[in-house]
């Protein structure tokens, strides 16, 4: 059987992929619908060597639609979700509108994929940094149970979609002239710099992103208990986040039963040989569906602490490829 497919937010960074993911996957559709705001509406856009048109989104769009993989942002979500559902769609929300709510499963197929069967309509996909860091460390959980988690993470501009992709490029060009330039889409100046600071913060001091990473890992990881204390940055990277990561676990650990555990862990490659510049970089994760493990080693403030190098490509296990996963979970489990 075939599909019919939309997508929102179809001329986004990670709509983009999510058009690319499901080419090179080729996930069965039978009519695909392309949609975003007025503003791309008429553009043309290329799927197996075929052209189609971007529309504005109406709520004629998701009539006959079997799933609909959204990214187009929060408020936009949140106005067009139960649309759509009403409409009798499935949608796979990337968006961070509904991850938290209780009638909604936040699903890694790597982790969780039994928490799609109980949708009510809506599936939410993880935020990018939660989806590499829970891949990883989840297998590690169930064998040696996490009692700890602190992370700092190395975030792209990609994350933060195409406009401020565009801003590292520009203000990058422009300084290297001594040249101004000031980011549209990112909360200060990128080129050249660290920016400790993505999503909004809130009233504890810390960020929205920063608290997506302990709340959407206790929902993944069904692990209410794990303590996590995050720190998110923007770093000027195009694309693919990374993260230094140490836990604590309950049970002993050693850096080769941590090598072990991952080597045979879904969508995860080990990439660890120090003394050869061997490592996780976001060059090389670029393009790539897998969650890159290296630098992995004992960490010294904990007794039973590893710490780890995480990187991963964030438009595509971080967001595109993890919602073609829940998609074709839906069917797998004929909930389609
Ligand atoms: P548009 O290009 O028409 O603005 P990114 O994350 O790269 O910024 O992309 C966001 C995506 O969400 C784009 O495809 C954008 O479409 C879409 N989008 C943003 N706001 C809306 C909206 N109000 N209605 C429909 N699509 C929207
Ligand atoms: C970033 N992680 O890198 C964010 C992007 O909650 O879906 C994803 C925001 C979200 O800026």
């Amino acid at each position: 059987r075939k599909y019919n497919v939309a997508i929102l937010g179809a001329s986004g960074a990670v709509g983009k992929v999510m058009l690319k993911v499901l080419e090179e996957r080729d996930f069965p559709i039978n009519n695909l619908k392309l949609l975003a705001s007025a503003r791309s509406a008429g553009k043309e856009v290329e799927f197996k060597g075929e052209k189609y048109k971007i529309e504005e989104v109406k709520p004629e769009s998701f009539d006959n639609i079997d799933i609909a993989l959204f990214s187009a942002g929060g408020s936009t979500s949140k106005k067009w979700a139960p649309i759509a559902v009403e409409k009798g769609a499935i949608v796979v929300d990337n968006s961070s509108a509904w991850r938290m709510d209780e009638n909604v499963p936040l699903v890694v197929p790597e982790v969780n994929p039994e928490d799609v069967k109980w949708h009510k309509g809506i599936i939410a996909n993880p935020n990018c940094s939660t989806i590499q860091m829970v891949v990883a460390l989840y297998p590690i959980h169930k064998e040696k149970n996490i009692k700890r988690i602190i992370v700092s993470t190395y975030q792209a501009v990609s994350g933060a979609g195409a406009k401020a992709i565009e801003d590292l490029r520009k203000e990058t060009e422009a300084k290297l002239k001594g040249e101004d330039y000031k980011p549209e889409a990112l909360p200060n100046h990128i080129a050249f710099n660290v920016i400790p600071h993505i999503d909004v913060f809130l009233d504890n001091l810390h960020t929205k992103e920063e608290m997506k990473m302990v709340n959407e890992t206790r929902k993944i990881m069904h692990a209410p208990d794990i303590k996590v204390s995050p720190t998110c940055a923007r770093v000027p990277v195009f694309n693919g986040h990374s993260e230094s990561v140490v836990i604590e676990t309950e049970k002993p650990i050693t850096v080769e039963e941590t090598r072990e555990i991952l080597r045979n862990a879904p969508g995860v490659i080990v990439e660890d040989d120090p003394f050869n510049n061997i490592y996780p970089m976001p060059i090389n994760a670029d393009g790539k569906d897998e969650v890159f493990v290296g630098r992995i080693k004992k960490d010294l403030a904990f007794d039973n602490g590893i710490a780890m190098w995480i990187v991963a490509d964030n438009l595509r296990k971080g967001a595109a490829t993890n919602a073609v996963q829940i998609a074709e979970l839906l069917i797998k489990y004929n909930l389609v």
